[in-house]
């Protein structure tokens, strides 16, 4: 059925594949968001059809949940589950520290939950998110509605201090209507270009009043596992 993917796709479902093999029999696994998450839970759909596999798992969004249901997935909620043993999760980039940027797909908040309340965290990725330096992808900020504008205006003035080369934002949209996350919140995308210090902005990114949470996941992937076209694995 490969075939018929893209080089990309047949990547994304590889390294999926793979790291579905690191799920065991009575875990509590985290499911990630996005293109190469939801083949990461079909996988896990067949083991629990084709070996019995059993587990309890907390979806990162509403999509995921559906899927994860749909799938024969057990979901639970994250209270329920309290603490998980593996979180299999997409990135939009990587470097080299394992920093990453997430939140293309908007769900970054649960996500950065998810798998901080995890002991292990596995990103699943095609070759070519791996970068040198992390910001040509646009970082996400999830900001609350109230105030938006005031909160970007506050946004960019901390980014003029910063080690980044852009310093524009944009609320993401859906359609002509703002994009709303899972948690009713808005999204704003920077045009960073490059991040000179993905821990510091992060942090600082935080304190502006409005923030919810930004996309720069530091210090919480473990291990990252590249898919290749050719069906082969490669683990960082
Ligand atoms: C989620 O899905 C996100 O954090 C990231 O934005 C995106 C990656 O999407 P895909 O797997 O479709 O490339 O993991």
């Amino acid at each position: 059925m490969t075939d018929q993917l893209t080089p990309i796709d047949r990547a994304k479902y590889t390294a999926a594949h793979c790291a579905a093999d690191f799920v065991q029999d009575g875990m509590r696994v985290g499911l990630g968001t996005g293109s190469t998450a939801a083949w990461m839970v079909r996988r896990l759909g067949t083991r629990i059809k084709q070996e019995g596999l059993r587990i309890i798992a907390v979806p990162t969004s509403t999509r995921t949940a559906q899927l994860a249901r749909d799938v024969g997935i057990n979901v639970v909620s994250l209270d329920e589950a309290r603490w998980l043993d593996l979180t299999i999760d997409g990135a939009d980039e990587f470097d080299a520290e394992l920093t990453l940027i997430k939140g293309g797909g908007g769900a970054l908040l649960q996500e950065k939950i998810v798998a901080t309340a995890s002991d292990q965290m596995i990103v699943i990725t095609d070759a070519a998110k791996e970068v040198k330096t992390l910001g040509a992808f646009p970082l996400p900020v999830e900001v609350i509605p109230f105030g938006w504008r005031a909160t970007k205006a506050l946004v960019e003035e901390v980014l003029a201090s910063m080690d980044v080369m852009g310093q524009n934002s944009s609320l993401r949209v859906n359609g002509d209507k703002p994009f709303v996350t899972d948690e009713g919140n808005y999204i704003l995308d920077l045009d960073l270009g490059r991040i000179g210090n993905p821990r510091q902005l992060a942090l600082v990114l935080n304190q502006v009043p409005g923030v919810v949470e930004n996309g720069l996941f530091v210090d919480i992937a473990d291990q990252v596992v590249i898919g290749h076209a050719d069906g082969t694995c490669e683990l960082r």
